[in-house]
């Protein structure tokens, strides 16, 4: 507490005094010279003993270089005043937001919320940890409301973590759950016909209000969901990817977002996703919690390899567990509006208004970028793809859980 304290008093009292000073100092080599021509007027009419001498110039030019103790003048004093005050104040505002920022961040931890700063996104607060997961400090923020959000037995959630398929599968699933509504599906654009929970547009207050049946996307992990998605039991489905794949797309995801200032390459990257330190990380964990849950009945999992091998097949897969007949020529439609061509070019769902925002670094690649199985092979050196094989089969060895990597033409 003490250590505490006397750090919170460093930076604003230094700042408060050295800032006294050099007003002082400023304001005195003004009053030094205004004084020292009053000592001269003076010296005109008075010697030692005190009585009237006439001016004489030798003795005024060494009165003058002896001006030690100046009386400033009511400006001077005023303009000092002036400026100790405005130091105060500035110290003084210095000196309480370092309290806020200090208090807010013990607010945090007793929440069970820590802060990460990590150098490779410029040491900005941008990340927090909690209960083992890292979320943006956004979502850490919110994370009580996000945890009492009032889920409706007649909701649809897909949940995945980033970069694994989630935009692909939404609008598949929004088609079938609509009727194959395509006009719906071209005028609006995805973030609003199924928003993304934690996200701060159009934000989960604004979702909350959303009709029913409501289409709900989250990146969060399963034990960070509403805890009534536990007691209302909507149908979830969850979509997850091979890591090596996840990494070369996150990577071009984040480097391509301005606001999170990433500009390192990708063994760096690769590295913070090894270490956990990557939103939504620990992916092992994240897929994991799912696939353990997978076989009950309002959970649905499945991959983005199996979407590229055999689309209509999981659209089919989706719309049985969904509840919904489709017929083949529904099918068909529904997977020739999702092919990756169409998605890529289509405005409402290809996110290029992260450029209209201006929030896109200019040569870096699109939201909706290769569409690719094994594009980590032009990313990841022999040794790199090694420590992601070993990590998967330390954290998920024991599971049947397995991925493809490679297209299947190889
Ligand atoms: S995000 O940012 O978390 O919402 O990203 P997400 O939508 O989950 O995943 C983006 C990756 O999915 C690819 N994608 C597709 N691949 C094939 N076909 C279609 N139609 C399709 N739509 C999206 C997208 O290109 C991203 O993968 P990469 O490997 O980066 O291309």
């Amino acid at each position: 507490m003490m250590a505490l304290s006397a750090r919170l008093w460093r930076l604003p009292s230094r700042f408060c005094a050295s800032s006294a000073v050099l007003a002082s100092k400023r304001c005195l080599g003004r009053v030094e010279c205004k004084s020292s021509t009053l000592l001269l007027v003076d010296s005109r009419h008075y010697n030692n003993n005190g009585s009237v001498n006439p001016p004489c110039p030798q003795r005024v030019s060494s009165v003058r270089g002896y001006a030690q103790h100046p009386t400033p003048d009511a400006a001077s004093r005023n303009r000092l005043m002036w400026l100790v005050y405005f130091s105060g104040f500035i110290g003084a505002f210095m000196f309480f937001a370092v309290i806020r920022r200090e208090f807010k961040k013990y607010q945090k931890k007793k929440r069970g919320i820590v802060e990460m700063k990590i150098p490779a996104f410029g040491h900005r607060i941008f990340i927090c940890k909690y209960k083992d997961f890292v979320l943006f400090d956004t979502v850490g923020q919110n994370i009580e409301e996000l945890e009492r959000f009032a889920v409706r037995e007649d909701d649809v959630w897909l949940v995945g973590w980033p970069r694994s398929g989630t935009t692909w599968s939404q609008e598949i699933i929004y088609l079938i759950q609509t009727g194959l509504d395509f006009e719906g599906a071209g005028s609006a654009p995805l973030d609003d016909r199924f928003p993304y929970l934690e996200f701060q547009y159009p934000g989960y207050e604004a979702i909350a209000k959303y009709p029913s049946p409501r289409l709900i996307k989250s990146h969060l992990p399963f034990h960070l969901l509403p805890g009534d998605i536990h007691v209302k039991k909507p149908k979830i489905i969850y979509i997850a990817r091979n890591p090596k794949d996840i990494i070369v797309s996150y990577y071009h995801f984040i480097r391509m977002l301005l606001p999170f200032r990433f500009t390192g390459q990708f063994p760096e990257f690769f590295n913070l996703f090894l270490s956990d330190q990557l939103p939504y990380s620990p992916w092992w964990k994240h897929v994991r919690e799912f696939w353990e849950h997978r076989n009950e009945n309002n959970i649905l999992f499945i991959k983005y390899e199996d979407l590229q091998k055999d689309l209509r097949g999981v659209i089919r897969e989706i719309s049985q567990f969904l509840g919904k007949n489709l017929t083949e020529e529904q099918v068909e439609a529904i997977a020739e509006h999702c092919t990756f061509h169409k998605m890529k070019t289509n405005h409402c769902v290809n996110h290029t208004w992260f450029e209209n925002l201006g929030l896109k670094r200019k040569g870096e690649a699109d939201f909706i970028r290769k569409g690719r199985i094994g594009d980590w092979k032009n990313y990841m050196t022999a040794e790199m793809s090694g420590r992601v094989d070993k990590l998967l089969e330390q954290k998920l060895g024991d599971t049947d859980l397995n991925f493809e990597f490679s297209p299947q033409e190889e």
